[in-house]
């Protein structure tokens, strides 16, 4: 199937009228193609979206937030049939999809057309001066959107849904691997009756296409999540044009095992924070650090119950690990591996690809467990960003928290203890933007989510999102 643009609430070609091949990475076979969008396509998204500037920044809240939630039913309505198109454009099982990233993509809407009706403003009133301040939350104007490929429609609503809710218009880009479920987007938005303009779709390279909409001198912020480099680069072009900027970039979080943690509620949830979505996920625990008196009997739980995973094709309901979403992805995973190999890490479980009949070119890998001796080597300092996580046992709670902070990166931990005070400890002094305590991905849509070191700037989720998408201009009334 083609994919077309989706500006001004229409379906359109690229005016170049050149595309891309979409792949399926559970076969590895190009089942469609997509546009290769220059910047005059960016352009028409942008005019388009300036053009509905003025009315949808004047709709009142009530009736913002009821297209929001329509948007919101009619995702759950398709949620089959959404689910199937991203498990066929992104490898993940077809039972994740269901029950993740659909259900979230819908809630996402759903959240933000109901916070925008609770999203107040502040007041200051200079006593003794005889004056007044109220703070206006003014829409920005036009703002970029461009998300990966890992969680396709779950982060691209992640950050349209707020930008919409708060009176903006968008251009925004799906990732050229997994175009698919933005694509579908489009009718569901004219369906549930968000007038054309407001939101617009433009598929492409992000050398390109993504690149265009960062430097488009009328697109005023740019709400990024992608890799470490790519933030970096977006960065360079959008500060020095005073863009506003969100940027949620990789991760290498640590995975911190006590020996008083409950053990079981542990091996279960370290399953699959190490190999959901086939690792790729930015906040999944790819290096685990395991109590040394816990450690042995660790290594043999968690390996047993890794090698009962299921690799196989992503529509089968029993299916635990998919494909990986991509030939070149599954390379450089591969290649980590070999790296990991050559600084005397021991591959306990997998490090292989694995066929699977009839999908004999498909992106399958085994989920592996690296034993390293040293949390300095690359493998533990670099995202991998696959089925991969590395073990290593620790001494105390000083060696562990050195060992979790160096490291570029910052965005989440994970801690394994039933001890209050150390919880408390760790939880101030580990650096990143999200801590989780005896649990993983446990989500409330209220709370500030994003990362700090290599991990990005900025927070999104509830009003710090709402936030984001606007400008906040102070009005001194002096009575
Ligand atoms: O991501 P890119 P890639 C990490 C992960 C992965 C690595 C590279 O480690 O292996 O990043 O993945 C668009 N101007 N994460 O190369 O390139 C691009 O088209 C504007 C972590 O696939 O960052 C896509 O829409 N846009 C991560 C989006 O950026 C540009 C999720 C992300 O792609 C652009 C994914 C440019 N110059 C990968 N270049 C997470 N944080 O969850 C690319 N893009």
């Amino acid at each position: 199937m083609n994919i077309k643009n989706y500006i001004n609430g229409q379906n359109e070609n690229p005016i170049n009228n050149e595309w891309i091949d979409n792949y399926c990475p559970a076969n590895g076979e190009v089942y469609g193609k997509i546009p290769n969008s220059s910047k005059a396509d960016v352009e028409n998204a942008y005019n388009a979206a300036k053009s509905a500037f003025p009315v949808w920044s004047q709709t009142t809240f009530e009736a913002r937030s009821r297209i929001l939630i329509k948007i919101s039913e009619l995702l759950e309505a398709n949620l089959q049939r959404f689910a199937e198109a991203e498990s066929k454009d992104n490898g993940k099982p077809i039972s994740l999809a269901k029950t993740v990233d659909i259900p979230r993509a819908a809630s996402n809407f759903r959240f933000f057309g109901n916070a925008i009706t609770q999203f107040a403003s502040e007041s200051h009133e200079s006593v003794g001066q005889e004056a007044m301040n109220y703070t206006l939350r003014q829409p920005i104007g036009v703002v970029g959107c461009i998300s990966p490929w890992n969680l396709p429609l779950y982060l691209f609503t992640w950050k349209i849904a707020p930008a919409i809710a708060a009176g903006n218009c968008v251009v925004a880009k799906p990732s050229e691997v997994t175009p698919m479920t933005a694509y579908l987007l489009g009718n569901i938005c004219n369906e549930a009756g968000l007038p054309k303009g407001v939101l617009n779709i433009v598929h492409g390279l992000g050398t390109t296409t993504g690149q265009a909409i960062v430097e488009h001198p009328g697109i005023k912020a740019i709400s990024f999540t992608g890799g470490t480099e790519t933030g970096a680069h977006i960065a360079k072009v959008a500060v020095p044009m005073f863009k506003k900027l969100s940027l949620e970039l990789g991760g290498k979080n640590p995975n911190i095992i006590f020996a008083d943690c409950d053990y079981e509620s542990m091996l279960e949830t370290t399953i699959r924070s190490s190999f959901s979505n086939q690792g790729q996920i930015c906040l999944c625990g790819s290096r685990v650090f395991v109590e040394a008196s816990i450690y042995d009997r660790f290594k043999i739980d968690f390996i047993a119950k890794v090698k009962q995973l299921k690799v196989g094709h992503p529509s089968e309901e029993s299916t635990n690990i998919g494909a990986l979403v991509s030939k070149t992805h599954l390379e450089k995973v591969l290649n980590y591996i070999d790296i990991a190999k050559n600084e005397n890490g021991i591959v306990l479980c997998g490090g292989n690809k694995v066929i699977i009949k009839d999908f004999e070119n498909g992106y399958y890998l085994e989920p592996t467990v690296i034993e390293v001796l040293t949390n300095e080597c690359q493998i533990n300092q670099e995202e991998v960003f696959g089925p991969v996580v590395t073990i290593m046992p620790f001494n105390s709670e000083d060696h562990v928290l050195q060992m979790a902070n160096k490291v570029k990166y910052g965005l989440s931990a994970t801690l394994w203890t039933n001890d209050l005070k150390r919880t408390m400890r760790m939880s101030s002094q580990i650096q990143a933007g999200i801590i989780w305590v005896n649990t993983w991905m446990m989500r409330d849509l209220r709370t500030p989510f994003g990362g700090v070191k290599a991990s990005g700037i900025g927070r999104e989720g509830g009003f710090e999102a709402l936030r984001f998408f606007t400008e906040a201009k102070n009005v001194c009334i002096k009575y």
